[in-house]
């Protein structure tokens, strides 16, 4: 009788093999190899971290590429997290540490970094009340008030949730609880969360276990850091979203020839872009970062170009955008940063 290879990690083709199963919804599958690798003896917190983390950014990469649409993408993602769940599942650990509340901010969906982050410090001792996505500032607090927690995580992964980030930060902070910020729409370096007024940024959640666990909680930053956030500029463009958006919608279409011809589906999604240069110039007013604006320009275009849009929409669309601000340098400013970005 044969026996079966033990399965690692390092198997060749193994990360191509799951992310073929979450491309195709095998949801057995997925768990399935999630499940025989732990009883090959891979930790959790590897299974975790290199193979669903990291297929999901491989996931990200397609969906940008024009490759998967997003169905596909959602799918993908659903099998992740059932994947995720089956490795949770298995946890045994009891909790040993303090007590950490984890949320996404308010508008803010992309729930399953922090699912990672949750199970990882639940696998060290942590006791963990994991809040999920899009999680009304308000009800954080409530929540804090309720059950006391040694520390916020709290996670950003979209630039334009700033603002929001912001607000609960200071809100945690002022019921006295720390916060440590995550995800790649607190910037480069996480430079942004000590801005706003993070007591900690952790890269990953590896980083977050070991920042957790030694030294917390950390010296608190300079509060006149984050005192002088969200200036006129800022409260204009956010007041007057709905018009700077429809406006730019119309007149698009009269400097676009091309958009005439769009059908509803493009014309939707043509909404949505408008609506996130509004979102992240605003972002980038709040926390005075014009690389926020530029760094979207720079993705836009790419996501756009691989579906066939020239870059002369978007900067068309910027245009529209800037037109409407004339009144308003640092708005006008960024947004001409961004115009630069596509070249000539
Ligand atoms: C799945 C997904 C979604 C799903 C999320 C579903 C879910 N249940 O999570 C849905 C469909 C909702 C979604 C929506 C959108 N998404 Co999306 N999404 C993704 C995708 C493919 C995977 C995210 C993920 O799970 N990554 C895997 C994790 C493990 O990656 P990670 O970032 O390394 O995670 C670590 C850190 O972030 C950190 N961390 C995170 N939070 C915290 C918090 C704390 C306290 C700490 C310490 C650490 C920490 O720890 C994590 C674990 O180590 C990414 C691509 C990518 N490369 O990540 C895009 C991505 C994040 N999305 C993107 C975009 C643009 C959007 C949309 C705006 C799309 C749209 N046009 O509507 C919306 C915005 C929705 C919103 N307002 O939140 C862009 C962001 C680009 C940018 N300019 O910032 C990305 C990068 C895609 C891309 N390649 O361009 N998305």
């Amino acid at each position: 009788m044969s026996v079966a290879a033990r399965r690692s990690l390092d198997d060749p083709g193994l990360h191509d093999e799951f992310l073929g199963l979450v491309g195709e919804g095998d949801e057995f599958g997925a768990v399935e190899l999630v499940t025989t690798l732990l009883d090959d003896g891979v930790t959790p917190q590897r299974v975790m971290m290199e193979l669903i983390a990291g297929t999901q950014t491989r996931v990200g990469e397609l969906w940008a590429a024009n490759e998967w649409t997003v169905a596909r993408e959602h799918a993908a993602t659903a099998i992740s997290e059932r994947a995720l769940a089956a490795v949770a599942a298995r946890s045994t650990v009891r909790p040993t540490r303090g007590r950490v509340a984890i949320a996404c901010v308010d508008g803010e969906w992309h729930a399953l970094p922090t699912r990672i982050l949750a199970e990882m410090l639940r696998l060290d001792g942590w006791r963990v009340d994991y809040l999920g996505a899009n999680v009304p500032g308000p009800h954080l607090i409530t929540h804090l008030h309720q059950t006391g927690p040694d520390v916020v995580a709290l996670s950003c992964m979209i630039a334009t949730r700033l603002p929001r980030a912001h607000a609960a930060i200071t809100a945690c902070k002022a019921a006295g609880v720390p916060v440590i910020a995550g995800g790649r729409g607190f910037g480069p370096g996480g430079r942004y969360a000590q801005h706003l007024g993070a007591d900690a940024w952790a890269a990953g959640a590896e980083e977050a276990v070991q920042r957790l666990a030694r030294h917390w909680p950390p010296h608190q930053p300079d509060p006149q850091l984050s005192a002088y956030l969200g200036d006129e500029e800022y409260t204009y463009v956010v007041r007057n979203r709905p018009e700077l958006i429809s406006t730019a919608m119309h007149r698009l279409t009269e400097a676009y020839p091309a958009m005439r011809d769009y059908n509803q589906r493009q014309r939707d999604s043509t909404a949505e872009d408008m609506a996130h240069i509004v979102d992240f110039l605003a972002s980038a007013l709040y926390v005075s970062e014009t690389s926020i604006f530029t760094d979207f320009v720079e993705w836009t275009n790419g996501v756009l170009q691989a579906r066939g849009v020239p870059p002369v929409a978007l900067r068309v669309g910027l245009e529209t955008v800037r037109a409407q601000l004339r009144d308003y340098p640092t708005a006008t400013a960024v947004i001409s940063a961004g115009i630069r970005v596509l070249g000539e």
